[in-house]
């Protein structure tokens, strides 16, 4: 086994699969209904940090841990429960399509396509070696599940558009989501991009933007602001949501929205934490690809597994 993660807990992705099975898309998720798994999602997100931290100490690579930190409840939200996909049929012409545009944030793409099982954890053992189907940004022909190539902010998003337009002209009901940074925002590709989805009424495109107010050296304010952005996104005819990022529930009512929006594509404007989980970079901001020494890795660790465990006492007697 690759992650130890998976050894010690209990795989809580599978408990979601389980869960999930038997439920159609595209569904919000309802409290007290779906307390369970929206419990399972909590901790299946956990878990993803765990494996976000360990596959860094391992490789001994810098692997953008803020990027990856401050998208998990989406990529979780959507690979384990909102996307209509099928892991064991990667080219499904059916499929819902996920574009992550900020590829630089790729190792936490890579840790959705395990927990939904479009790979596996042995696949893990030759990360960014050359033959390996896990490379540097996301590249479309090498890894099973990932629907386009990115890695030069501003790319994957207009590709997105393209997308929702063939799939419309094909009457296949398939959305494509695509998820954004705010830096990215900054490249003019995604404003020419926004205005066509818009003048194209792509309604089954679903823009998220990971708004976690920090680029690569400080904090957004102080560089090219992209704010207002609900205003910036309305002003090009777009349905705009807003939506607290590390907030399955929240998530899930955003999305539901913007299925149910008609005419005009919908962007959601996800407040998130960039680093979320990892406490120095709470404390402090942290450069966009720095590594974490030893110390600061097992007080995220531990910071993870208090959270764990008060999830599983709160909600224990219901869970296991
Ligand atoms: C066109 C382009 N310019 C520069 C970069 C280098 N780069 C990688 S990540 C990053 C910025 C990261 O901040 P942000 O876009 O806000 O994403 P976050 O890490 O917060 O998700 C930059 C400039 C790039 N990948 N593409």
């Amino acid at each position: 086994m690759f992650f130890n993660v998976q050894n010690i807990n209990k795989g809580y992705a599978e408990d979601v699969k389980r869960l999930r099975n038997g439920i159609k898309p595209y569904q919000a998720i309802q409290e007290p209904r779906d307390g369970e798994l929206l419990d399972y999602l909590r901790l299946a997100a956990i878990d993803h940090r765990r494996m976000l931290l360990e596959l860094g100490q391992k490789q001994e690579i810098r692997l953008h841990y803020g990027a990856c930190m401050s998208m998990v409840e989406i990529t979780t939200m959507l690979y384990l429960y909102w996307m209509n996909i099928d892991p064991n049929r990667p080219d499904w012409e059916g499929r819902d399509r996920f574009i992550l545009s900020k590829g630089h944030a790729v190792p936490g793409l890579y840790i959705a396509l395990l927990q939904s099982g479009y790979v596996k954890d042995s696949d893990f053992e030759k990360y960014r070696t050359l033959d390996s189907i896990f490379q540097g940004h996301p590249d479309r022909n090498k890894t099973p599940g990932i629907d386009c190539s990115t890695g030069s902010l501003g790319q994957g998003f207009p590709v997105g558009c393209g997308m929702a337009w063939a799939l419309k002209r094909d009457k296949n009901p398939a959305r494509v989501f695509c998820l954004l940074s705010d830096g990215e925002c900054n490249e003019g590709s995604v404003w020419e991009a926004a205005l066509i989805a818009a003048n194209a009424k792509l309604d089954n495109l679903i823009a998220i933007i990971d708004y976690n107010k920090k680029s690569s050296y400080g904090s957004m304010t102080d560089r090219n602001d992209v704010s207002p952005l609900s205003q910036k996104w309305d002003s090009f005819g777009w349905n705009v949501i807003r939506a607290k990022g590390h907030d399955i529930v929240d998530l899930s009512k955003a999305l539901k929205e913007a299925h149910a929006t008609q005419g005009k594509p919908s962007v959601i404007i996800c407040d998130t934490n960039k680093g979320n989980g990892i406490p120095l970079h709470a404390r402090q901001f942290i450069s966009s690809s720095s590594g974490l020494n030893v110390q600061n890795y097992e007080e995220a660790i531990t910071y993870l597994n208090n959270l764990e465990k008060k999830i599983n006492e709160e909600f224990g007697s219901r869970i296991r």
